[in-house]
């Protein structure tokens, strides 16, 4: 029994190496290193999330108006049923992963009970004075599992000391202050450069930002020029065709963005600055009697020019005057996640044999194997040799299909790669081009008028650094009615240049190859 013990452990000394050795061949290959600049924990989260439910609730509610003079009687704010749990059940059955309120709008109704002024819902009939929608909804998102985010307007209309620069910076911090530690994680504070017509006020963003992080560690601060996620540039909700995360903060201000700019991003910059693209469902950011929410169709197109151009879309889907998210908007939303289950629940590539010129650590490498960007997942990705200067892979989906969406992702974590793409298919054995596009990032969408194949190529005609790809996929979209160039705005694509940023970072060095 002795003896039999010593030769067991005798044979597992020798094997035991044989087994590192195989794991060792197995994981010898390391990623390529992350090309700067790359995202913040919290500005990943936020990118996963892919879609917010902006809130826009207050007294303009009731009074019909967008911009709340700061005079309205709080007895206004009356909602009949407000209820906080289901603006957070449509956010979650809709795909909104987090939902961003209006705590406090230009007109300086605050929607909590702040210690710093009386013009809340404390002076309201609602709950008899004794109600909190932030709080309720900040425990209905966390019920749901989704994020919680906040609006707190800068420019307040109401408020005395708004001109004092000094009294009225200490109020707004104050009150964020209130707002960052009561209420569990924020994972979004949102605001804007907006400011009192006459009032010679100045805003101490950098004081603001330092609190603001230092108080919830898995914000993201959204403003015109970040520090976290951008203002896209418009209140369309539509991105540039174009649209790198990398960007530099110094190139705008708060109040004052060069449009063109903010839409696209920078392939130099040297700040990760995603963008974030707001828009209303319906015409008003509050709610009006009057006035319809836009179509499915209408957002589904929405969701291919933010969403595709890596960006966060925050849809706004104001409450009404009852504290309820409308039937009607309720509708659209419902019909807006059942046309994208439909189009995006079946992949045609999802069992394609995938092969590709080059793959790190040599072509049979499992680790950075082509067929990575068949799982959704930023986590595994096709990987290239170091070195290459021409990057292809080849898709055969083992039987001809017809689809009109093709759907790239890279793995963003390590920084914002592709510059220009193109993906043909084989039709009479000869490629033909199907799409070209600029940028990938998180997600890029792309439509184009149907066509059927069996075979795809996809080549990375240009890139920051080796190009870097998670996913591929192909898939029908029955609903978008129109298919028209002008709509893609399809750039004439300039640059023949490979934009290099060569792996050393130590030196910084930016070199620019020319293919
Ligand atoms: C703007 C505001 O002036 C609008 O009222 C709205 O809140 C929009 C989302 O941001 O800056």
């Amino acid at each position: 029994m002795k003896m039999a013990a010593i030769l067991l452990v005798l044979l597992v000394r020798l094997l035991l190496p044989c087994a590192y050795g195989v794991a060792a061949s197995a994981t010898s290959t390391p990623p390529p290193l992350p090309v700067l600049p790359v995202p913040s924990y919290a500005q990943l989260q936020w990118q996963l999330s892919e879609m917010a439910l902006f809130l826009h609730f207050g007294p303009n509610t009731f009074t019909d108006s967008e911009w709340g003079s700061g005079r309205a009687d709080p007895a206004v704010f009356a909602p009949s049923a407000l209820d906080a749990g289901q603006w957070a059940r449509v956010a979650a059955a809709g795909g909104f992963k987090r939902v961003v309120l209006t705590a406090k709008h230009h007109d300086g109704f605050c929607l909590w009970p702040s210690a710093l002024t009386n013009y809340s819902v404390v002076a309201s009939p609602w709950k008899g004075g004794a109600g909190d929608v932030v709080g309720e909804l900040a425990a209905a998102a966390r019920a749901e599992g989704i994020g919680f985010g906040l609006y707190l307007s800068p420019w307040d209309r109401h408020e005395p000391v708004y001109g004092d620069t000094v009294a009225y910076n200490e109020h707004y911090t104050g009150q964020m202050t209130e707002l960052l530690t009561r209420y569990g994680d924020v994972e979004e504070v949102w605001l804007d450069g907006a400011k009192g017509e006459g009032k010679d006020m100045d805003y101490m963003f950098d004081a603001w930002f330092a609190l603001i992080h230092q108080l919830q560690k898995k914000v993201v601060i959204f403003s015109d020029a970040g520090p976290d996620t951008r203002w896209v540039g418009d209140e369309a909700g539509v991105a540039g065709y174009t649209c790198w995360s990398p960007f530099n903060k110094s190139m705008v201000t708060i109040g004052h963005i060069i449009p063109e700019y903010s839409r696209s991003g920078d392939p130099f910059g040297q700040d990760w600055v995603p963008a974030e693209c707001d828009v209303s469902i319906r015409p008003g950011w509050f709610w009006h009697a009057s006035e319809k929410p836009k179509n499915a169709t209408t957002l589904l197109d929405i969701y291919y020019k933010s969403v595709g151009r890596n960006c966060l879309l925050i849809l706004n889907v104001p409450p009404n005057s009852s504290g309820l998210i409308s039937a009607e908007d309720m509708q659209v939303l419902q019909e807006f996640t059942e046309i994208r289950q439909t189009i995006f629940s079946q992949n045609f590539a999802a069992n394609a044999t995938v092969t590709a010129s080059t793959v790190r650590g040599g072509l049979g490498n499992q680790q950075f194997s082509p067929s990575n960007v068949l799982q959704e997942s930023i986590y595994s990705y096709w990987a290239p040799e170091e070195g290459q200067t021409s990057w292809e892979m080849l898709f055969d989906l083992r039987q001809s299909s017809s689809f009109n969406v093709l759907q790239l992702q890279e793995p963003i974590q390590m920084g914002q790669r592709t510059v220009k793409f193109h993906v043909e298919i084989l039709v009479d054995e000869l490629w033909q081009t199907i799409v070209e596009g600029t940028t990938i990032g998180y997600k890029r969408l792309l439509q184009f008028p149907v066509v059927e194949s069996q075979f795809l190529k996809l080549s990375v005609d240009s890139a920051r650094a080796d190009p870097l790809i998670s996913f591929f996929g192909i898939f029908m979209d029955p609903f978008s009615v129109t298919y028209s160039l002008e709509n893609h705005e399809n750039p004439s694509l300039v640059n023949s240049e490979v934009i290099m940023l060569r792996t050393d970072h130590s030196s910084g060095n930016k070199s620019t190859a020319t293919m």
